[in-house]
């Protein structure tokens, strides 16, 4: 085991709380939903059962219709904005702890995929209660998306907030954002900008649409179909949909396993719609997959890396995969590491701004994953090899500059040390 690899183990027994992991110290002191399912494919390269447990955790923030919220409160903090008292979610779940109000990419049907593969591979049959029980709270967590999210049956789910995508200001939410009201009631007190320079991330603006959205929200008392009538920013959203589809391909797989028949046929039912709606949104002259703004009824075309994420879910057609490996390295182009999370040549790319072009490891990770997944290895090694690079280079940091490979954003970052596990994880055991 090389000392990076020790280094980056090093990191998620410093982030672990007691059986879940803050992506950093500080600046993110709760557990984030698709944080801790990438995080906790890194422990399976590693700690099987310290991989079930970050799951296990996540599923007690579960709500009794089946959301998995983006933040598990587990232990109050004051050094995050916006703390449980702004969300006031409580009633929508009987259990503690309290949670936000809104959701996150569900990594959640591939972790569990990987970690009970990976659980299988080793012999390890006492993990299928776990599995089991792991498995039906993604499928409680997949048909609230398609019942909550996609009410009106495009094969699309919807974002009702930026901080849903995980992309929280990228360039795609832009227009969408703008129609949103700035007005708060709530005072802002971001805590973000005390700990990383207000340069890397999202402007006072973004932030007081935020919390106006939140607002919104919590005045419908975080009832789902209020919410979507109410809601001032819905977006159909192509990466968080390739993240569905994906993931309910891997629940199946799990279903399989356990041979659990009505949930294998439910789920198919679920797999084909999604890829269905997925496919409608590809565009030629963009060389990538487009999301829908619900409410202009417009395509968002700004170059993000969302462009390139549904191949993680679809087998593209050949003449696809040409404009898809163009696309890239079009976009790679004289960046010291790719992939930007925003095209350089876009006027909207800002190179340090947090999504609004920095590298992300964990969405290197899962391009790498949809460009294998597609055919196109070569392609796929040289930006797996890159992204290795990168961290070996500037460290664990939450994100890099593109243009220089520095590392930015909060230090010592959980997914990115897990992004550095699997992806070497990987590579040995080609
Ligand atoms: C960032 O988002 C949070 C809100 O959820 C924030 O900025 O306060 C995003 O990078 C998101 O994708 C990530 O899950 C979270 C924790 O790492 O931080």
């Amino acid at each position: 085991m090389s000392d990076i690899t020790d280094a980056a183990r090093a990191i998620l027994a410093f982030n672990d709380r007691g059986g879940y992991t803050v992506p950093t110290d500080a600046l993110y002191p709760f557990q984030w939903n698709w944080d801790s399912a990438f995080v906790s494919m890194g422990f399976a390269t590693f700690n099987i059962d310290r991989a079930y447990q970050e799951l296990e955790r996540l599923i007690e923030g579960q709500w009794d219709d089946g959301m998995l919220p983006h933040i598990v409160f587990h232990v109050p903090s004051d050094t995050y904005f916006p703390g449980p008292d702004v969300w006031n979610t409580h009633h929508r779940h009987h259990k503690k702890p309290t949670t936000s109000g809104i959701t996150q990419p569900p990594v959640f049907g591939m972790a569990l995929r990987y970690i009970y593969e990976i659980a299988l591979t080793e012999g390890r049959e006492d993990v299928l209660a776990r599995t089991r029980l792991l498995f039906h709270a993604a499928l409680r967590s997949h048909r609230w998306w398609m019942k909550v999210r996609d009410p009106e049956k495009r094969g699309l789910v919807a974002i009702l907030h930026p901080w849903e995508s995980g992309s929280d200001n990228s360039p795609a939410w832009d227009e969408a954002l703008a129609r949103v009201s700035t007005i708060t009631k709530t005072e802002i007190c971001r805590q973000d900008t005390k700990h990383v320079s207000a340069a890397m991330r999202p402007h006072h603006a973004d932030y007081q649409r935020f919390i106006h959205l939140v607002e919104v929200y919590r005045e419908c008392k975080w009832d789902p179909v209020k919410q979507w009538s109410a809601a001032p920013f819905k977006v159909a959203d192509v990466q968080m949909t390739a993240i569905l589809a994906r993931a309910t391909a891997d629940l199946i797989w799990i279903a399989s396993h356990l041979n659990l028949l009505d949930e294998i046929n439910e789920l198919s039912t679920i797999h084909r719609i999604l890829l269905d709606g997925l496919r409608g949104r590809w565009r030629n002259n963009l060389r990538g997959f487009v999301s829908l703004d619900l409410i202009s009824g417009k395509d968002i075309q700004k170059p993000t890396q969302a462009y390139f994420i549904p191949l993680i879910a679809i087998e593209l057609d050949t003449y696809q995969h040409e404009a898809v490996q163009d696309e890239i390295e079009r976009w790679c182009n004289g960046m010291i590491v790719g992939v930007p999370s925003t095209a350089p040549f876009s006027s909207d790319f800002e190179s340090k701004r947090y999504w609004r072009g920095p590298v992300w490891a964990v969405i290197n990770w899962l391009i790498v994953d949809g460009l294998c997944k597609n055919h196109l290895a070569e392609l796929a090694a040289i930006i797996e090899g890159n992204t290795i690079n990168a961290i070996e280079r500037a460290g664990f940091r939450e994100y890099f500059d593109p243009i220089t490979g520095e590392g930015l954003g909060g230090n010592s970052f959980s997914w990115t040390a897990a992004a550095y596990l699997v992806l070497r994880h990987r590579l040995n055991n080609q």
